[in-house]
C-alpha cells in the first residue's frame, strides 16, 4: 500500500506529465497518465470537501459501481442521518447482492475489526473500498454520515476505486449563520440550504434573521403557530442531514436586566426546546446602552446555561455573539472581552468577526481575541453578505482566510447574502475550508460552486460572475478581486490600441451573450429569480460596451460617414446609459440602497474612460462640444467619525444621499462629516436619520457660503421621530460644502439609518 494526499498525488501526476513532455512522446504519454495514473485518484477526487487522507493500491484498476449492495450495521443506525442519505442512493439495498456495505460506529460489532483504524477526532470515519464491498466505520453517527457521503461521491461516476480513506474535519462547526439585515430566507431556501450543507459536510445552521421580529424587535414573543410548525420542520430537515439547527435570539435592543426579562428570556428559550430546538444562541450585535453591558450579559448566559442548557442533556453548547465582536470596536481599556471571558461559563462559545465587521481572519488576529475571551473563537465570517451593498451581488470564490489557524477556532459559519440558491457558490467553498484547510483551493472551489447551482449553463454563470464579485466602494471597505484578467487588455486600450478596443468589444458580447443565455435558463428557478435584476443590468452593461468600444473605433476614423457614425454611436452609448439608470431606479431596486450594479470594478470604469477619452478626441477635431462625461460624481464625503468615512455618496436626478449603515456608529464628540461639492448647489432640503428621537439637539448642521460657516436649525418631525430635518431653513441656500458635528461635548452612539438632501 501506497499512503499519499491528493496534493502528493496532483504533484505526481503533473512530474510524470512533464517527464514525458520532455521526451516527446506525448501521446503515449497522455495515453500513460490517463490510463495509469488519473484512475486512482479519478474516483475520489470527485469527493468534496477533500478527504485528509486516501491511498490506494498500487496499479488498481478501476471497476463498475455495484448495482445493488448488502447493508450490514446494527439496527440501531436506523434512525441515523446516514440511513436517510442510504435510502436516497442510486445503489439499492439488496441483501442477496455479491458486493457488501458495512456500516458502523466505533464500539459496534459490524466494525469491530476496524476499530483501531477509525479516527479519534469528532465526525471522523474510516472508509474502504474493494471490489467485494465497503465498509464506512465512524467515530459517532456524524462521522457515518459523511463517510457514507464520500463513498456515494467516489461512485457518482458509476466507477468504484480500491481505496482507504481517513478523514474528519478541522473546524468542529462549520456552517452558516442567517444574520442579514433584509428579506430572510423563505422556507424553500432554507431546506435547500440545509441540504446543501449536509452535502458539503457543513453541520451547523444558525437561525438569526435580523428582520424575524421573533428573533429580534419582538423577541419576547413566542411564534404564530405557522412560524412554529415551519421552525419544527427546518429542525426536523437539519436533523435528517446531520445538521445542527441553532436558534437565536437577539434581545439586547430594549432588555432590562430584571427577573421578569430574564423569565421572558427563558420561556421563550423553554417553548423553542419544546418544539424540538436543540441549540441555541443569543446575540447581542449591533446594539448599545443598558444591553451592551458585558458583566450582564455575562451573568444573563451563565444563567441560561446553568438553568436551561445543563439542566437538559441533549442540548448543544450555547452560542454568545458579543457586542464587540470586531477588534475595531474593542476597548480594552474598558475590558469588554476580558470581562466576558473571565466572568461567562468556559463552555459558552463567543463569536468573532476579525479585525472589523467584515474582514479575513488570520493567525495574528485569532491569537488577539482568543487570549482576551480566555477561550476560542468561533468566527463569524461577513462573506457573502451583501446587507450593506445591495446593488451589488457577489458570485465570486471565498479566499483571504489564513489556512493554518483552523487549530484556533472552535467554529466558522458565514454569513450569506439574502439570496440564498446565489451565495451557494461561495460557500462550497467556505464548507470546503473548514474541514480541510490545507486543501483548501478557493479556485477550484468556485468553479465547483458554479457547477452546482447550475449544471446546465456553467460557462455562462462563470462568465457572468467574473462581473459580480467585487462589493463596490462600501463602508466597510471590504473590496474583492473582479477583473484582474482584463487588466492588461485594459492597460492596451488606455494606450489606444485599435486591436485591444476589439478585444474589449469582445469581452462585453461574451458577457451579453451570457447574461442573455442565463435570462433564458430557469432550470434552477431561485437563482434566476435572484439573478434577474443583474442579469439585466449585464445585458444594458453589454450592449453599452459594444457601442462605446465601437464609438472608439470609429473616432479614428476620417470622413462625414465616420462622423455620421460617431455622432449615432454617441447617441446610442448615451441611451443605453439612461436605460441602466432607470433600471436601477426601477421597481427591483431596494429601498435603502437603491441600484444594481455589474462589472463595476474594472470594465465599466474602462468603458466609461473610453467613452470620456474618444468624445473628447472627437471634440477636439470637429470643434464640437459633445458631453463627455459617463459616470460623473461631483461630491466628496471626508470625516473623523471612523465608520463613516468610507461611506459612498450617490446621486439620483437632484437627489444626494450617503449610503445608511447597519451597525452602531461611535461618533466622537466634535467629530464631524463634510460632503463638498465641486461647485456651489442650491439646497431644497434635507433629512437624515440617526435612529436615535430628540439626538438633533446634540448636532450642528452648517454651509459653507460667502467664505464662511452658517449654521442651520436642525429638527425632529416629533418627539419621539428619529428622523431629523431642517425645516424651512435649508431652502434656497447655496453653498458648496456642508458638515454636521457632534457638538454635545461627549461621545454618541447612533445609528446611520439615511441621510439624503435634495438639490435644486
Ligand atoms: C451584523 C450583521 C450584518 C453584518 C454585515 C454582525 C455580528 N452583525 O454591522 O447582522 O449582516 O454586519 O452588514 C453586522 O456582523 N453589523
Amino acid at each position: 500500500m501506497i499512503l499519499y494526499t491528493f496534493a502528493t498525488i496532483t504533484y505526481i501526476l503533473k512530474l510524470h506529465t512533464l517527464m514525458i513532455m520532455n521526451t516527446k512522446t506525448l501521446a503515449v504519454g497522455l495515453a500513460l497518465v490517463l490510463a495509469g495514473w488519473q484512475p486512482l485518484s479519478a474516483q475520489f477526487s470527485l469527493v468534496n470537501p477533500v478527504p485528509r487522507q486516501v491511498s490506494s493500491a498500487e496499479g488498481a484498476v478501476l471497476h463498475e459501481a455495484p448495482a445493488a449492495w448488502a447493508v450490514v450495521a446494527d439496527a440501531s443506525l436506523r434512525q441515523s442521518a446516514a440511513w436517510t442519505l442510504l435510502q436516497s442512493a442510486a445503489v439499492k439495498p439488496d441483501a442477496g447482492a455479491p458486493f457488501t456495505l458495512t456500516l458502523g460506529l466505533k464500539g459496534q460489532k459490524a466494525v469491530k475489526k476496524y476499530a483501531k483504524r477509525i479516527p479519534s477526532h469528532a465526525e471522523g470515519y474510516y472508509l474502504s473500498v474493494s471490489p467485494r464491498g465497503a465498509v464506512v466505520a465512524a467515530a459517532d453517527e456524524a462521522g457515518l454520515y459523511y463517510g457514507l457521503q464520500s463513498l456515494l461521491l467516489s461512485l457518482s461516476a458509476g466507477k468504484l476505486q480500491e481505496a482507504t480513506v481517513t478523514d474528519w474535519p478541522d473546524v468542529p462547526f462549520r456552517g452558516t449563520v442567517e444574520g442579514f439585515y433584509g428579506t430572510p430566507w423563505s422556507h424553500k431556501a432554507r431546506l435547500s440550504q440545509i441540504e446543501f450543507y449536509g452535502r458539503h459536510k457543513m453541520n451547523v445552521y444558525i437561525y438569526g434573521p435580523k428582520d424575524d421580529p421573533y428573533h429580534r424587535n419582538q423577541w419576547r414573543l413566542p411564534y404564530p403557530d405557522d412560524d412554529a410548525r415551519r421552525i419544527q420542520e427546518l429542525n426536523e430537515h437539519a436533523k435528517q442531514h446531520s445538521v445542527k439547527f441553532y436558534w437565536a435570539i437577539h434581545p439586547g435592543v430594549d432588555i432590562k436586566w430584571t427577573v421578569e426579562d430574564r423569565d421572558y428570556l427563558m420561556a421563550k428559550l423553554e417553548k423553542m426546546y419544546a418544539l424540538g430546538i436543540r441549540a441555541f444562541a443569543v446575540f447581542f450585535d449591533d446594539i448599545w446602552g443598558e444591553g451592551a453591558k458585558a458583566d450582564r450579559q455575562a451573568e444573563l448566559l451563565n444563567y441560561v446555561d446553568d438553568h436551561f442548557i445543563k439542566k437538559y442533556h441533549d442540548v448543544e453548547p450555547l452560542i454568545l455573539c458579543p457586542t464587540e465582536y470586531n477588534r475595531a470596536w474593542a476597548d480594552d481599556a474598558k475590558g469588554y472581552l476580558r470581562t466576558l471571558g473571565r466572568g461567562m461559563n468556559k463552555d459558552i462559545h463567543i463569536m468573532w468577526t476579525g479585525n472589523t465587521v467584515v474582514h479575513c481572519i488570520d493567525r495574528e488576529s485569532m491569537e488577539w481575541i482568543n487570549e482576551r475571551i480566555d477561550r476560542k473563537a468561533y468566527i463569524w465570517w461577513n462573506f457573502p453578505v451583501s446587507d450593506f451593498v445591495r446593488d451589488h451581488i457577489l458570485l465570486g470564490p471565498a479566499y483571504g482566510n489564513d489556512l493554518d489557524i483552523a487549530s484556533t477556532m472552535s467554529g466558522f459559519v458565514s454569513n450569506p447574502m439574502e439570496h440564498a440558491e446565489a451565495s451557494k457558490i461561495s460557500l462550497l467553498g467556505i464548507a470546503d475550508y473548514c474541514w480541510n484547510m490545507k486543501a483548501y483551493d478557493y479556485q477550484k472551489d468556485w468553479e465547483l460552486g458554479l457547477a452546482e447551482v447550475l449544471p446546465g449553463n456553467r460557462e455562462a454563470l462563470r462568465t457572468f460572475a467574473l462581473y459580480n464579485k467585487d462589493l463596490g466602494p462600501n463602508g466597510h471597505g471590504f473590496r474583492r478581486e473582479e477583473g484582474d484578467e482584463l487588466l492588461s487588455l485594459v492597460a492596451r486600450v488606455g494606450q489606444g490600441e485599435p486591436a485591444a478596443i476589439v478585444e474589449l468589444r469582445a469581452k462585453a458580447l461574451e458577457l451579453g451573450r451570457a447574461a442573455r443565455l442565463l435570462l433564458g435558463d430557469k432550470s434552477n428557478a431561485e437563482l434566476h429569480r435572484e439573478l434577474r435584476p443583474w442579469l439585466l443590468q449585464g445585458c444594458l452593461l453589454s450592449e453599452y460596451g459594444t457601442a462605446i468600444c465601437d464609438l472608439a473605433l470609429a473616432s479614428r476614423q476620417r470622413g462625414a460617414a465616420a462622423e455620421r457614425e460617431f455622432e449615432a454611436l454617441y447617441k446610442l452609448s448615451r441611451s443605453i446609459n439612461a436605460q441602466m439608470y432607470e433600471l436601477e431606479n426601477s421597481d427591483v431596486r431596494h429601498a435603502l440602497q437603491p441600484g444594481i450594479k455589474v462589472g463595476t470594478k474594472v470594465l465599466l470604469p474602462t468603458l466609461n474612460k473610453l467613452f470620456t477619452a474618444s468624445v473628447d478626441a472627437y471634440n477636439a477635431a470637429h470643434g464640437t462640444a459633445l458631453e463627455n462625461t459617463a459616470d460623473y460624481n461631483p461630491f466628496r464625503l471626508d470625516s473623523d467619525v471612523p465608520q463613516l468615512k468610507l461611506l459612498p455618496v450617490s446621486v439620483r436626478g437632484n437627489d444626494v444621499s450617503i449610503a445608511p449603515s447597519l451597525e452602531v456608529i461611535n461618533w466622537p464628540k466634535d467629530a464631524g462629516l463634510t460632503l463638498t461639492a465641486d461647485r456651489d448647489i442650491t439646497f431644497a432640503g434635507m433629512d437624515f436619520n440617526l435612529g436615535v428621537p430628540g439626538v438633533a439637539q446634540h448636532f450642528r448642521l452648517e454651509l459653507f457660503t460667502g467664505g464662511q460657516w452658517h449654521e442651520v436649525s436642525l429638527l425632529h418631525y416629533a418627539d419621539n421621530d428619529p428622523v431629523i430635518h431642517t425645516g424651512n431653513e435649508l431652502g434656497g441656500m447655496t453653498a458648496g460644502k456642508f458638515r454636521l458635528t457632534n457638538k454635545s461635548g461627549r461621545d454618541l452612539q447612533v445609528y446611520f439609518r439615511h441621510f439624503k438632501f435634495v438639490k435644486q
